[in-house]
């Protein structure tokens, strides 16, 4: 519980890391290309890092893992479970930003994905006003 109250007084809502994939920007299509990211939900943003698993040395690694991928700023965003169109994949999260971007998010595990679900919905429902 403590920790929990540190974290929050911070701002990090919950970190981890996930398969993305994005889907449109601005209202365009875009190829499917999944990777997995070390993503991070603070403050009403979702980041989603740098996938590093092919670069050779730890220096690269260390310093492509600094660089956000996408910043998807979660005002006005809504969240949803995508439908089997969308994907052959169980669980996976649909989010679609206010500018038109779509992304998909999914993790092997259920219970992680769900928790992400409520963390992001949650994220979104409190960014929603301001
Ligand atoms: O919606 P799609 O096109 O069936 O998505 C699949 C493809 O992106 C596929 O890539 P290639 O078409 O480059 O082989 C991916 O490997 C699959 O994972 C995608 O489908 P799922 O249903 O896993 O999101």
């Amino acid at each position: 519980f403590t920790l929990q109250k540190d974290t929050e007084a911070k701002g990090l809502e919950k970190a981890g890391v996930l398969h993305k994939t994005k889907i449109s920007e601005n209202g365009r299509r875009l190829r499917k290309n999944w990777s997995s990211s070390w993503t991070v939900l603070e403050g009403g943003i979702l980041t989603f890092f740098k996938d590093a698993k092919n670069l050779s040395s730890n220096i690269q690694k260390q310093s492509v893992l600094a660089l956000p991928e996408h910043t998807v700023r979660l005002q006005g965003a809504s969240l949803r479970w995508a439908t089997k169109e969308k994907s052959s994949k169980k669980h996976v999260m649909e989010l679609r930003t206010r500018d038109g971007c779509e992304y998909l998010i999914h993790h092997d595990s259920e219970a992680i994905t769900k928790d992400w679900f409520a963390s992001i919905s949650k994220s979104i429902g409190r960014n929603m006003h301001i």
